[in-house]
């Protein structure tokens, strides 16, 4: 039975069924004894297998078809009226085609299933950062990650009223034909449409296709800012909490930032960290003239292999309960495994096709891309703040990436336009897990290439002009984790002693850390950042290394950068080009 006499949604939703004809249409409530009706019906027909109550309770595992395990760039559109407003960096297809495209997919593609609704908000329902919508999907498998990912329930029939401003959301796994696959945005319709995929990044709507691709066009409109951001907050042992934002691109340590450990001295004075977010951030100047940040999400959908008690003790601990494990390892006793938890792996455990899986083998029995969808509240240094609708007030932005060289450890921009600079060529080297040459360096602005929902220019431009809107703005730097020395080796040992660049990063923003204003920008002075308890692994002269800025290293990223901003032709924000300009008069 509908659960909503709001006309914009029957309307739509008796379109989507006309179209996909399911047997049945679902109104869902989130309520629990539904989603454990729901979890039933999975298992019996094989969707779901029910994990170890007692090791894992409330957990399940998931066997995806093998041809669907990541998110598919080349398929993703942007479907605005106008080419030229999706931008270089996004696919385009005119909405009537790929309307045209998908309606021939989409018809009958639900016959002899159910039509679940999935009500939803993004961010906590009734918070001024909250933005409703609705999934309509005949995957359980959706449904259940959507239930961990967001805050869905029947509420969202309350805060929406009459009004038509939801997200509306369509998804069919179809037959998963890998050819069919879309994941199309209608920025100017809101609307989401997804087929042939059930994987998160694909087919949980609220993660990428909302959070980021539908809600940057949204915070272009309204004023705010929808980020690939973790937010971390960083208490002092004197319990003051400071927050931050990072962005980075993928395969750069984004997920252990965010649940970052204190090294033992910093935890025997005092110091903690708190999770707000791990992935998306939505930021918003409040009235004090700062600029507040959300975390949408309610879950963290993060990626298995390397997750350990060594690497991430807090995200192994949040997989513990009420999880969804897609694509990992299925040990005899009903728990899980993946490369990377430890040097134990199982024998006579199933591998991530559903294969008897050896480990001596040589081949890996966890598919490299697999997840956990583990609800939020699981994580032991989850923020006290997780779910305060206002959200938290940001004293740093953060971009970084992995570079081997050419960028120092930490550097703080001169100004905010400047910071809006350093985010537009962020990049990161490519590792053996991505595709193409090892070490090629991808630029990727804001680490929102697949993600921004527009032309990447004007998304620069968007934040370029946010600044006139914060009295107080957060302040900009950069970090390099990655920094190798002529044989390849790591010269910083990362992991929770980037904290001891996060203590320089803080002690910039309350005005006592020290620094050396340089070409690219404040760099801090080797006695600027501790060594306390580290003496062993980072030498004086390893912290200068790590720290210096070399013109002739330099002077070929002004060139990369220039082939890169190349690509926005004159759409490029003239203070962009001006900070490009002064680097070259420095290099030379
Ligand atoms: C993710 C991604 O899964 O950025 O978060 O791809
Ligand atoms: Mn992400």
């Amino acid at each position: 039975m509908a659960l909503t006499t709001n006309k914009h949604v029957l309307d739509w939703v008796q379109r989507c069924a006309d179209l996909c004809k399911p047997d049945e249409v679902v109104w869902l409530t989130g309520d629990e004894a539904e989603l454990e009706a729901l979890r039933k019906e999975a298992v019996a027909d094989g969707t779901l297998i029910k994990l170890n109550e007692e090791k894992l309770p409330g957990c399940y595992y998931h066997h995806s078809n093998p041809n669907d395990v990541a998110r598919v760039e080349g398929r993703t559109f942007i479907c605005c009226r106008n080419e030229a407003d999706a931008g270089p960096t996004n696919n385009w297809m005119a909405p009537d085609e790929m309307k045209a495209k998908l309606r021939d997919i989409y018809k009958g593609s639900m016959i002899g299933r159910k039509m679940y609704v999935v009500p939803y908000s993004m961010s906590v329902m009734g918070s001024p950062f909250a933005k409703y919508g609705f999934e309509l999907t005949d995957s359980i498998y959706v449904v259940l990650n959507m239930a961990i990912m967001t805050r869905m329930g029947k509420e969202v029939y309350d805060h929406l009223g009459d009004s038509p401003d939801f997200i509306k959301g369509l998804h069919s796994s179809a037959d998963m034909d890998p050819d069919k696959r879309y994941i199309a945005h209608f920025p100017e319709e809101n609307y989401i449409m997804t087929v042939n995929s059930a994987y998160g990044g694909n087919a949980l709507q609220g993660k990428k296709c909302f959070a980021l691709r539908i809600a940057s066009n949204l915070g272009r409109a309204e004023g705010w800012l929808a980020e690939h951001m973790l937010i971390l907050g960083i208490e002092k042992p004197n319990g003051e909490i400071t927050y931050v934002c990072a962005a980075f691109p993928s395969a750069c340590g984004k997920t252990n930032l965010a649940m970052l450990i204190p090294p033992e001295v910093y935890r025997k004075k005092g110091w903690k960290c708190w999770t707000v977010g791990d992935d998306i951030a939505w930021l918003r100047p409040g009235p004090d003239g700062r600029l507040w940040a959300v975390n949408p999400e309610n879950g963290f959908f993060g990626v298995a292999p390397g997750t350990s008690m060594k690497s991430n003790p807090n995200a192994l601990e949040s997989t513990k309960k009420g999880t969804i494990f897609t694509n990992v390892v299925l040990k005899p006793d009903g728990t899980v495994w993946w490369e990377g938890m430890d040097k134990n792996p199982p024998t006579d455990a199933v591998d991530w096709k559903g294969n008897p899986w050896d480990p001596a083998s040589g081949v890996k029995g966890a598919h490299p891309n697999s997840r956990f969808t583990a609800p939020a509240k699981n994580c032991p240094c989850i923020s006290p703040k997780f779910d305060d609708p206002q959200g938290v007030p940001i004293s740093a932005i953060i971009f970084g990436g992995r570079r081997a060289g050419t960028v120092p450890l930490v550097y703080q921009s001169k100004s905010w336009a400047h910071g809006v600079f350093v985010g537009s060529v962020m990049g990161s080297e490519k590792t053996a897990a991505a595709e193409g040459q090892v070490g090629e360096l991808r630029r990727d602005p804001m680490a929102m290439l697949p993600f921004c929902g527009y032309h990447m220019a004007d998304y620069w431009q968007h934040w370029l002009d946010m600044e006139k809107k914060i009295a107080d703005p957060p302040k900009i730097f950069n970090v390099n984790w990655f920094r190798t020395d002529d044989k390849s080796n790591f010269l910083w040992p990362g992991f929770g002693e980037n904290l001891r660049a996060l203590e320089w990063v803080l002690g910039r923003c309350d005005g006592t850390a020290d620094a050396v204003e340089t070409p690219i920008g404040y760099v801090p002075k080797a006695e600027d950042i501790c060594l306390e308890g580290l003496e062993d692994e980072v030498s004086p002269e390893t912290l200068k290394e790590l720290l210096r800025v070399d013109p002739a290293q330099w002077k070929g990223e002004v060139a990369d950068i220039k082939a890169h901003y190349a690509k926005f032709g004159d759409k490029l924000p003239q203070e962009l080009a001006d900070c490009l300009a002064a680097l070259e008069k420095w290099v030379g």
